[in-house]
């Protein structure tokens, strides 16, 4: 699960715009995971969001992940689900799931990293890289040093996380991330496209020097 940049629905930040529409312009511009989380809908609601996503998804051969629900995650045929510290616990997750489906875990330090991978996750999320108010109960930011660190302990796949903006990809990458991850600076963005185009070029781009 290499993804280079992987957006996160947010409807707070839609601004009235339809989720299918602002995740098909993501999508457009270079996202190539696309995760399901919202907090505060009604399952039967998340279940009818993650029907269309992993519709879209599906036609545009776009990764589809399901935040924490393992339950809704099979219930559409999701590649995935992305759990957090306190969630079903990876082995849990992969028994219910079966080998093939793609499972990552939340983790904020070398610890939780390490911890992950011996559990079999497929890829980390690692934050907050910066503060952000989109997460109420976000760990402290850990910056590039905290990537750095992380990076030199775990093997799978790091996607870097939290109050990333286009201008930080860059140097995130060359910390050792594999990929970032967004909510308000993709879903938030006037021109969605354009947004995500710029971060996945600027991913791109480090990735190609090597
Ligand atoms: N998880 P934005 S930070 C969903 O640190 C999430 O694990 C985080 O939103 C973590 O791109 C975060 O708007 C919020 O900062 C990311």
């Amino acid at each position: 699960m290499d993804s280079r940049l992987y957006v996160i629905t947010g409807s707070a930040f839609l601004k009235g715009r339809k989720l299918e529409d602002v995740i098909l312009q993501a999508i457009g511009g270079g996202a190539d995971c696309i995760q399901l989380r919202e907090k505060d809908v009604s399952s039967r609601e998340l279940l009818e969001m993650a029907v269309l996503l992993r519709k879209l998804t599906k036609e545009t051969g776009t990764t589809f992940i399901v935040n924490d629900r393992v339950d809704i995650a099979q219930a559409v045929g999701a590649d995935g689900v992305h759990l957090g510290q306190q969630d079903l616990p990876i082995a849990v997750a992969r028994e219910i799931l079966g080998p093939d489906k793609i499972i990552g875990i939340s983790t904020h330090d070398s610890k939780e990293a390490i911890e992950a991978e011996r559990s079999g996750a497929n890829y980390i999320g690692l934050g907050p890289v910066h503060p952000t108010p989109t997460k109420s109960d976000a760990e402290p930011a850990i910056g590039l040093q905290g990537i750095r660190e992380v990076c030199r302990h775990v093997s799978i796949p790091v996607v870097a996380i939290g109050g990333i903006k286009q201008k930080d990809v860059e140097d995130i990458i060359r910390s050792g991330a594999s990929g970032v991850a967004v909510i308000s600076a993709v879903i938030g963005a006037d021109d969605v496209h354009a947004a995500a185009k710029a971060m996945r070029d600027a991913v791109d781009r480090v990735r190609k020097e090597g």
